[in-house]
């Protein structure tokens, strides 16, 4: 197996590197990113180059040359950031599909692409939230989440490409930062209190979104990709989840551990409208019935192991 990791200088291809490398060795894992200094530091630890996705004949003689047949396509632009940049947003989450799927197609690769809980809007049920439901999101990054779901569905049906995803909720981590999404208020939290004590939130106090500890969202890019074909009823995209909070919550959680720690909220208007359109919580028995997810941390794990992590990355 031999696999190219497309944005891999992100908060998931961070550490999904790692996890391939140990699953199918260090030297079949190819890491590329836009970023040159990003491609520096992955290749402190990983074959990696600089590669612009939206460079058709770039992409394709890496493709060719490493001799690929697992794409993880992980270049995007998040949700919030999206809304400050939306022609951006389509050529860029698009533009990297749209290459990724015909490159599948021609080098009869399997593909794997993060959807999202940005999926969904204001018409979604909000609680248990179906895998099979309405999807009329109101921002550019749903918008190019449902037509990369409906495309790559499409490219299975059409063209036999094994094209699998998973709707990401929220993902928690301690390695690389994410940047520009709504649910990143559950990562910058803990930064923000072990530095200084007190955080200011930018979503509303009650507002609940799913969301996943990383080696849980990790694992679920491997077991998907990993699985039994024949079991699968669906394909782009399931729902997964962890566990479904909100702010205040997560805030009492942190507080047991760092009990003179201060919070207050200052709400982002597009950051809260989006959150606002976002599930409460997503029901993910399709993808527990099809490929066997299960995740391991919920919020109390998920919080000690944070603050201990990041403490240490502080220190
Ligand atoms: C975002 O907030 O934009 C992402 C996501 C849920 O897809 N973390």
């Amino acid at each position: 197996m031999n696999i190219l990791v497309v944005g891999a200088g992100g908060q998931i291809g961070a550490e999904l590197i790692p996890h391939l490398q140990g699953l199918y060795g260090q030297d079949n894992i190819i890491a590329t990113d836009l970023k040159a200094e990003n491609v520096e530091r992955l290749k402190e630890s990983s074959r990696a180059l600089v590669l612009d996705a939206l460079d058709l004949e770039s992409y394709k003689e890496i493709i060719s040359k490493y001799k690929i047949n697992r794409i993880y396509n992980l270049a995007a632009l998040l949700s919030a950031v999206g809304e400050t940049k939306p022609q951006i947003a389509w050529q860029i989450n698009m533009g990297a599909l749209v290459n990724a799927l015909e490159l599948a197609r021609e080098y009869k690769c399997s593909i794997f692409t993060p959807s999202s809980i940005g999926v969904f809007g204001h018409s979604t049920p909000q609680d248990n939230t179906p895998q099979d439901t309405v999807m009329r999101p109101n921002t550019i990054y749903g918008v190019c989440k449902v037509s990369g779901e409906l495309l790559s569905d499409y490219y299975f049906s059409r063209f036999g490409v094994d094209a699998r995803s998973v709707r990401f909720p929220g993902i928690i981590s301690n390695g690389c930062l994410p940047g520009g999404g709504t649910t990143d208020y559950a990562v910058e939290v803990f930064y923000e209190i072990l530095k200084t004590q007190k955080y200011s939130c930018p979503i509303p106090a009650n507002t609940y979104m799913d969301m996943l500890y990383m080696p849980d969202a990790i694992k679920a890019c491997t077991d998907l990709m990993d699985c039994d074909p024949s079991k699968l009823r669906h394909r782009n995209s399931f729902n997964i989840t962890a566990m479904s909070f909100s702010p205040t919550q997560l805030f009492a959680q942190i507080k047991k551990h760092v009990p003179n720690a201060e919070f207050s909220f200052n709400p982002d208007p597009v950051k809260t409208e989006i959150s606002a359109s976002w599930p409460n919580s997503m029901d993910d028995s399709c993808a527990r019935e099809e490929w066997g997810w299960n995740p391991s941390w919920d919020l109390e794990s998920m919080t000690k192991d944070m603050l201990e992590k990041i403490a240490l990355k502080l220190s």
